[in-house]
């Protein structure tokens, strides 16, 4: 018996049993003995001394049950022949004077006596005889088995790189009847003997160890028990992971460690007379276990205000270490079974869902399913201003900003605008961008917006148009088309300029024959042309061509709107022989 009992037999009329009050038992009765008649009440005073956790009276009649009490009375009113009462105490397994030989024999092995007050060990197994004294004495051969629970040790050895970390290192030892709470470690120790159970339970310490990505590691788990220890492990199993059971000890091998391999490992070690365990978690530097879910279609769903919805779908491709599986909203609201969500895509405040899941040797983790709804504005608008006024189209060379206006847009956060100078984009170096009544990081409503950029006009762009169309930076539209501004119509006006490449200086005229100095200039608007002779002042010209035939200094003048230009031409004559002898050479080589 794992209990020590004392027991009184009652028998009517006669003294019929003794409590041998040993010094060393922990239980006491009052009274010792019983002389009692049929039909007599009968009281009895039980008392237990030092560490115990629970004692009872277990009778026939009027039994307790095992009770946390130091002392106890168990009475009938009317005692017949055929009760029998057996006071007990569960022993605690600090107390030192249980887990030892019935107190009252006195037990012999190999001719010694034995101090059957000590704790055995395993090392006492053997043939004991033993004399249990009373009222007569006997002897008895009895053969002494010791049972001992399963003892852990575990360590990791790692066929690993150079420079990983070796950190765990666990060895615990249990032993029937000398187990002190620092003998660490996450186990339930169940010591059962015959009819009672004796259970104890043990705080654990965890042993956090490093390993290195790609890497192999191994788990080394051994206990000692008779009978001997079967092996078992909880914890996250992939494909590279096997376990190995020889010779009275169980390796977990991880191959090519991956970051699916963070996370707990628990070597549990078991047979009749109880199971231990021991849990090692592995991590390794600057990564993260991965969490092994999936959210079908994706993590992010980008849908239009007010459509049709989609589905979301939580999956794990990992159902043999799954424990358990469901949705919770942001509220905290749990839907399990059901893994499918859909979104309302007429709240703007649909806020993210988070799937979790229980895994084997990870523990809760959890996908965010995060929802973005977004709206096509309404307008986009484009203008031109300088300074705080609004232009026209009509504008002159120099700084200028574009402002592209969009209504009713949402999400704020994802807006950005394309700028076109004619067909084709460009990007500005500084746009800014304002939000009104809205906080851009925040506001999931539609809002309106501003996107300014300053930009320097040149004559080249003239006649150009200058647009603006409204996108979202969600790659999940990249290819809806959202609304564009209508062209501006640029109108640049600048000075005139008077090509001078055609109007070299001087200009020879032979006399009799004219010479034509063609005068053009660029300018917006069109410049007018006005030829001067030094001497005789304005002359005509026709679109800017002026017949000369005489020497003089001859100016042209370009004028529009913004300004003028003018070019000065020097003609000068040459004679007639040169004339002449230029004939003769031209009429030698036509032939
Ligand atoms: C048993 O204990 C009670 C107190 O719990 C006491 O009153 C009573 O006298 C005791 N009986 C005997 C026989 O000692
Ligand atoms: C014990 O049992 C008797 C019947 O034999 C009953 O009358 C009595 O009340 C019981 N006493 C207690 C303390 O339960
Ligand atoms: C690790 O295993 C190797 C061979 O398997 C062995 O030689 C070595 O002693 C072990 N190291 C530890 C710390 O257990
Ligand atoms: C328990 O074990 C410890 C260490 O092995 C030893 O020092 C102690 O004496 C043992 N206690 C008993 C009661 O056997
Ligand atoms: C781990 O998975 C493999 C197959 O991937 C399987 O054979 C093995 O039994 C699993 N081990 C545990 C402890 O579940
Ligand atoms: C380890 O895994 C990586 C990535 O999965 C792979 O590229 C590599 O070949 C593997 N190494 C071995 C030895 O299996
Ligand atoms: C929005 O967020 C960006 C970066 O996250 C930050 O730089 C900016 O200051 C925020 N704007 C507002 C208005 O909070
Ligand atoms: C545009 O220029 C004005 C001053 O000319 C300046 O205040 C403003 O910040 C500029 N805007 C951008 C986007 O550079
Ligand atoms: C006009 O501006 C464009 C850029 O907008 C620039 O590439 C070009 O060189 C400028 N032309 C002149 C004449 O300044
Ligand atoms: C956008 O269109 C391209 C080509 O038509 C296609 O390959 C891509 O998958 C589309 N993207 C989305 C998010 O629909
Ligand atoms: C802009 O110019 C184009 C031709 O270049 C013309 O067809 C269009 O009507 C103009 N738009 C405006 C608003 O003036
Ligand atoms: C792995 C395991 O079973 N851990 C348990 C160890 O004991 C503590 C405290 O009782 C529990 O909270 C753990 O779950």
């Amino acid at each position: 018996m794992t209990n020590t009992s004392l027991f009184v037999q009652l028998f009517v009329g006669f003294l019929l049993s003794v409590a041998l009050a040993d010094s060393n038992c922990p239980i006491k009765l009052d009274p010792t003995k019983v002389v009692a008649k049929h039909g007599d009440p009968v009281s009895i005073n039980c008392t237990a001394e030092g560490e115990h956790e629970g004692m009872g009276f277990e009778a026939s009649e009027n039994g307790t049950g095992t009770i946390m009490v130091n002392h106890l009375t168990w009475s009938v009113t009317s005692v017949d022949p055929s009760i029998a009462v057996l006071c007990y105490i569960t022993p605690s397994l600090g107390n030192s004077a249980f887990k030892a030989l019935t107190l009252f024999c006195t037990w012999v092995k190999n001719g010694q006596k034995i101090n059957s007050s000590l704790p055995l060990s395993r090392e006492d197994a053997g043939i004991y005889s033993v004399e249990a004294e009373g009222l007569s004495s006997r002897e008895k051969n009895v053969s002494v088995r010791i049972l001992y629970g399963p003892e852990l040790s575990c360590s990791s050895n790692y066929t690993a790189l150079e420079h990983s970390k070796f950190s765990l290192s666990c060895t615990v030892g249990v032993d029937l009847g000398n187990i002190t709470r620092d003998d660490a470690g996450n186990y339930t120790l169940v010591a059962s003997t015959g009819q009672q159970t004796v259970t104890q339970t043990f705080e654990v310490i965890v042993h956090y160890s490093n390993f290195i990505l790609g890497s192999s590691v191994s788990l080394k788990c051994s206990a000692r028990g008779n009978p001997r220890p079967k092996y078992s492990w909880i914890y996250y199993n992939t494909t590279n992971v096997s376990e190995e059971n020889d010779d009275g000890v169980s390796i977990l091998v991880i191959h090519n460690a991956t970051t699916f391999n963070i996370g707990s490992y628990t070597c549990l070690a078991s047979n009749e007379h109880g199971t231990v365990s021991k849990t090692a978690r592995l991590t390794t530097e600057g990564a993260q276990q991965e969490c092994p879910l999936q959210i079908i279609p994706a993590e992010r769903m980008v849908l239009e205000y007010n459509s049709e919805s989609k589905r979301a779908t939580c999956t794990t491709s990992s159902t043999e270490n799954l424990k358990e599986i469901y949705w919770r909203d942001n509220g905290g609201h749990i839907t399990s079974g059901l893994l499918d969500i859909i979104p309302d895509t007429r709240n703007w405040d649909a806020k993210p869902a988070v799937c979790e899941a229980g895994f084997k040797g990870i523990g809760l983790c959890s996908k965010r399913l995060d929802i973005i709804l977004y709206k096509k504005p309404d307008s986009v608008f484009i203008r031109i201003q300088r300074g705080s006024e609004t232009l026209e189209d009509f504008i002159q060379e120099g700084e200028y900003t574009l402002n592209c206006l969009i209504t009713s847009v949402a999400p704020a956060k994802y807006v950005w605008v394309r700028w076109f100078r004619g067909n084709e984009s460009f990007t500005p170096q500084k746009v800014h961008v304002s939000c009104i009544e809205c906080d851009i990081n925040e506001t999931r409503t539609s809002v309106n917006m501003s996107f300014s950029t300053n930009i320097t006009v040149n004559r080249t762009h003239n006649e150009m148009t200058f647009s603006c169309e409204a996108a979202l930076n969600l790659s999940e539209v990249q290819n809806i088309t959202f609304p564009a501004s209508r062209p501006l119509n640029t109108t640049v006006y600048y000075e005139p300029v008077i090509n001078t490449t055609k109007l070299s200086s001087p200009v020879p005229v032979f006399s009799g024959y004219a010479e034509d100095l063609k005068c053009e200039a660029e300018g917006n608007p069109r410049p007018k042309i006005t030829w001067n002779s030094s001497l005789t002042g304005p002359l005509e010209h026709s679109d800017g061509v002026l017949p000369v035939t005489q020497k003089g200094l001859y100016t042209c003048i370009a004028t529009n709107l913004i300004g003028s230009d003018f070019h000065k031409v020097e003609v000068i004559e040459k004679g007639k022989t040169i004339l002449l002898l230029l004939m003769l050479v031209l009429m030698n080589s036509s032939r």
